[in-house]
């Protein structure tokens, strides 16, 4: 299925006169997407794609009307918090009986709106790879050698790999800046910190933060040699200081590792609260940027000669083509 023009496709502003920002920031020449949104009207669901009733959380296939255009969305039950607790157990939260059975007691309890927000995390315009992304499917464990890796993952995230726009963007500083944590601005060890897409900032204990490296051309795990180490202390270093800091989180509560495989293959690292069950945190996903530096520190083309173990999942390409090569 061919791809539609996705918001991370959007071209440089070339024209000599400038445009006319409105204030949201976008201009009149910008496409509708552009428009953050502020509510959903207009929303038309086509199908759910996924349901964590444990998280809390589902995804969801729709359209705007009037637009052809596809968009997923992830609605998602924020944690409770020390600050907002007061307000939810209040005299603004009304209180419906459900069951009162001698000193036990289930109600249903609607708290004030200010207390009572939800996630939500918008893909629009989805293309056909977020949609399947987000589905639900069955998962299968690949094992994949170097041999693999060369013949088949590489060729295939080298012609299919989602698009990236949005990490240079944010390494150029053309969107999310207000949101940088911290950045070290050399172009070889240095890197960008900033709030995760999946984390709201509204509390500490599911802290989700990205270091986003300035260094282009390192597509994942795959890639790294003991050349990159100081890159990897520094980010270990200075990511652990800057979230002291700021978040007042020591390094022993944090959780901070690499996916393997990524979706986006530009080196990042993913910093988590510990008392988070972030997605992608399990251990065929997850590899302790502790134990990459140590591997590297003991064998400079350890992650190149590993067998590397994750899940694909039904609708995945590479799973297809892990088939066709006898592999799975
Ligand atoms: N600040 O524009 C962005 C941005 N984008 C496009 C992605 N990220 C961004 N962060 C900022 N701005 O943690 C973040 C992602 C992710 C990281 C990339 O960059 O949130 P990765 O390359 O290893 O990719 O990391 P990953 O982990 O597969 O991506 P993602 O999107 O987190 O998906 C993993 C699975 O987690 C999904 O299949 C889904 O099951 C689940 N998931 C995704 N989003 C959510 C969500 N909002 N809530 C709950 N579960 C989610």
């Amino acid at each position: 299925m061919a791809e539609k023009r996705r918001a991370d496709d959007a071209e440089p502003i070339t024209a000599q006169e400038p445009k006319k920002a409105k204030s949201d920031g976008t201009t009149q020449d910008d496409p509708h997407w552009a428009t953050p949104l502020s509510s959903f009207q207009d929303f038309e669901m086509i199908k759910i794609l996924n349901d964590h009733p444990k998280n809390k959380s589902v995804f969801v296939h729709g359209k705007f009307k009037g637009h052809e255009e596809e968009a997923v969305v992830i609605l998602e039950k924020t944690p409770f918090s020390e600050e907002t607790l007061p307000i939810a157990l209040s005299g603004e939260t009304k209180l419906k009986v459900g069951l009162k059975n001698d000193i036990y007691g289930n109600y249903h309890g609607t708290p004030p709106a200010q207390v009572n927000g939800i996630k939500v995390s918008v893909v629009y315009p989805a293309t056909h790879k977020h949609l399947v992304k987000y589905s639900q499917q069955e998962t299968y464990l690949v094992q994949e050698t170097e041999d693999d890796y060369k013949k088949i993952t590489l060729p295939f995230l080298e012609a299919e790999a989602f698009r990236i726009q949005w990490v240079y963007n944010i390494l150029e500083h053309k969107t999310e800046s207000e949101r940088i944590v911290y950045e070290d601005p050399d172009k070889e060890t240095g890197f960008i910190l900033l709030p995760d897409m999946k984390w709201d900032l509204k509390q500490v204990n599911d802290l989700y933060l990205i270091a986003i490296v300035h260094k282009h051309g390192i597509r994942s795990l795959r890639d790294l040699t003991a050349e990159h180490l100081p890159l990897l202390h520094n980010i270990l270093k200075k990511g652990q200081q800057a979230i002291q800091e700021k978040f007042d989180i020591p390094p022993c509560k944090l959780r901070i590792y690499l996916h393997y495989q990524p979706s986006y293959y530009h080196l990042h690292i993913h910093f988590t609260h510990l008392n988070f069950d972030a997605p992608g945190s399990g251990v065929e996903r997850a590899h302790l940027l502790t134990d990459v530096i140590e591997h590297l520190e003991m064998m400079t083309d350890y992650y190149s000669k590993k067998t590397l173990s994750f899940c694909l999942r039904e609708n995945d390409q590479l799973l297809a083509e892990f088939r066709k090569a006898g592999r799975v």
